[in-house]
């Protein structure tokens, strides 16, 4: 263990020596689906088109660079050298307040800021000769301060990569019995998106459901299974009941009428406001009630809505407490006993709350979305190489929570992805070490796809990479396991979109 230096800041700046042009950077996007790279300095960091895509994937209040030779990172950031040492700056608490570093080449030199949002923060900054290391060691000392909370990972069915928003009540029973019939080893079935008639009104079924929530548990229960069930509990639909309700419990603007945020299930949507003792009675309920129908894992999706920048019924709190206030009285309502992932959230300030996170973007049976990724400049939609991506430079963050990288696709059918691209997924889903999932109707694999997707639930340890001074493809894509292609051509031995695990010794 390095005995770092801790120090209080309220904000600094750096000049390094440091040679931009041989210098690679090391940041981490503000939630679940921002981006995590590694990249050259000199690059330029993307920055998306869309307002609705910088509310729904990153920090609103300190967006991506935009620009070449400018980065942006959330809670830490590491400047790499080709030897492997170089600078790692590292907040250490961010239950109040937000680290947000910025590096820049300047001539011939790198100028490092971190600004503080809110009050003043223990912090490292230290030059070290070995970044991966003081990343990791780092990391774990912030998951000390915020008493991180590091359950045995889970194996999840969930519903939502092959059933979408038509999931049935039907489709669940279903795959719990054919999984049960062929002895897979998922410990939780978990409902996602589509039983409920609105954000908001999660407990009144859609009617394409064909039953409701409640009636889930019992019968997975039967089967050996856990029961699982996603909700956006932070978020309200212009046309639901609960906003209907209450429109004084929203996040709002400067001008005070409740904010239109984000665009997903057709339009954009109302966030609560989570320093609004109502709200807070009213979370507490819901995560209280829906535990009561039987769920003893809830996904908690879309909650950055709860950090976004606005007007608050307490002006006083910074939008870390806020959004930890809300998580407070879900982990409340729940229980202690009760797993909670989170999805769409802030990283660094869900750490103590959180069993486990998702740590990118989704997964989908496409490799890529040019068309928003390239064009639009948003790699934080659906699509297997941006979860690859991200979740793969956050290797370290499995001492915040139990990492989860998203699910695993083993099927053949119903999917553009090839055989390469799926062993990759496995690839990833091993060398994180965290959660495992798999979405894929269980009619829908043949014997290769079972051994697939049996391979893809093995729990395994987190693994170390070899090096951040080399990437095929801006991110952390070298490990001690093996080694990740995520361009277009073969490197070095490993195929496009591909994974080559290293001989065991
Ligand atoms: C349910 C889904 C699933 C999924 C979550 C989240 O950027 N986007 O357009 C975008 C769309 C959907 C999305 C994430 C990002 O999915 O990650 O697992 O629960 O919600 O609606």
């Amino acid at each position: 263990m390095t005995d770092f230096q801790v120090q209080q800041s309220t904000g600094q700046s750096w000049t390094l020596a440091l040679d931009p042009g041989q210098t690679r950077v090391l940041i981490n996007g503000f939630q679940s689906w921002s981006e995590a790279e590694v990249q050259p300095l000199t690059a330029a960091q993307a920055r998306p088109t869309f307002v609705w895509m910088q509310e729904h994937g990153h920090d609103p209040a300190f967006l991506p660079s935009g620009q070449a030779g400018v980065w942006r990172s959330h809670t830490l950031i590491a400047l790499v050298r080709p030897d492997g040492g170089g600078f790692v700056g590292h907040s250490l608490d961010e239950s109040r307040s937000y680290a947000h570093w910025e590096a820049r080449a300047e001539g011939g030199q790198v100028a490092l800021t971190l600004t503080v949002e809110g009050p003043a923060i223990p912090l490292v900054f230290t030059e070290t000769g070995d970044v991966i290391g003081a990343v990791e060691e780092l990391s774990a000392q912030l998951a000390r301060n915020m008493a991180a909370r590091t359950p045995p990972p889970l194996r999840v069915w969930c519903s939502w990569y092959s059933y979408y928003r038509t999931v049935t009540l039907g489709h669940m029973l279903g795959n719990a019995q054919l999984s049960r019939d062929h002895a897979l080893p998922f410990d939780v079935f978990q409902l996602d998106d589509g039983f409920q008639a609105d954000l908001g009104d999660w407990t009144l079924p859609a009617p394409s459901f064909g039953g409701h929530a409640r009636d889930l548990p019992a019968a997975l229960g039967a089967l050996g299974y856990q029961a699982g069930l996603w909700l956006a509990p932070f978020l309200a639909g212009p046309d639901s009941e609960l906003f209907r309700a209450h429109p004084d419990w929203m996040l709002k603007g400067q001008d005070g009428l409740p904010l239109l945020i984000g665009n997903n299930w057709g339009g954009p949507y109302h966030g609560l406001d989570t320093t609004h003792p109502a709200v807070l009675d009213w979370l507490r309920e819901l995560a209280r009630e829906v535990v009561g129908w039987g769920y003893s894992y809830l996904k908690l999706d879309f909650l950055f809505a709860g950090a976004l920048p606005g007007a608050r019924h307490d002006p006083g709190k910074t939008r870390a407490e806020a959004y930890r206030m809300g998580l407070a009285a879900l982990r409340e309502g729940a229980g202690s006993e009760t797993f909670l992932l989170l999805c769409g959230a802030p990283l660094a300030s869900s750490i103590g709350y959180a069993d486990a996170m998702r740590t990118g973007p989704d997964v989908s049976p496409i490799w890529d979305d040019d068309s928003r990724r390239v064009w639009l400049h948003d790699a934080t939609g659906p699509a297997a190489r941006n979860a690859l991506h991200t979740a793969l430079s956050r290797w370290y963050q499995h001492a915040w929570y139990q990492p989860d990288p998203d699910v695993m696709i083993a099927r053949d059918a119903l999917t553009l992805l090839s055989r390469t691209e799926r062993h990759t997924l496995t690839g990833l889903l091993d060398v994180v070490g965290g959660l495992r999932a798999s979405s894929d109707p269980i009619d829908m694999l043949d014997e290769g796809g079972l051994t697939l997707l049996r391979r893809a639930l093995e729990i395994s340890t987190p693994d170390r990479p070899t090096t951040l001074a080399t990437s095929f493809g801006g991110a952390v894509t070298h490990y001690r396991r093996g080694t990740f292609n995520l361009t277009d051509a073969p490197a070095e031995g490993v195929p496009a979109h591909g994974y080559r695990e290293h001989a065991h010794d």
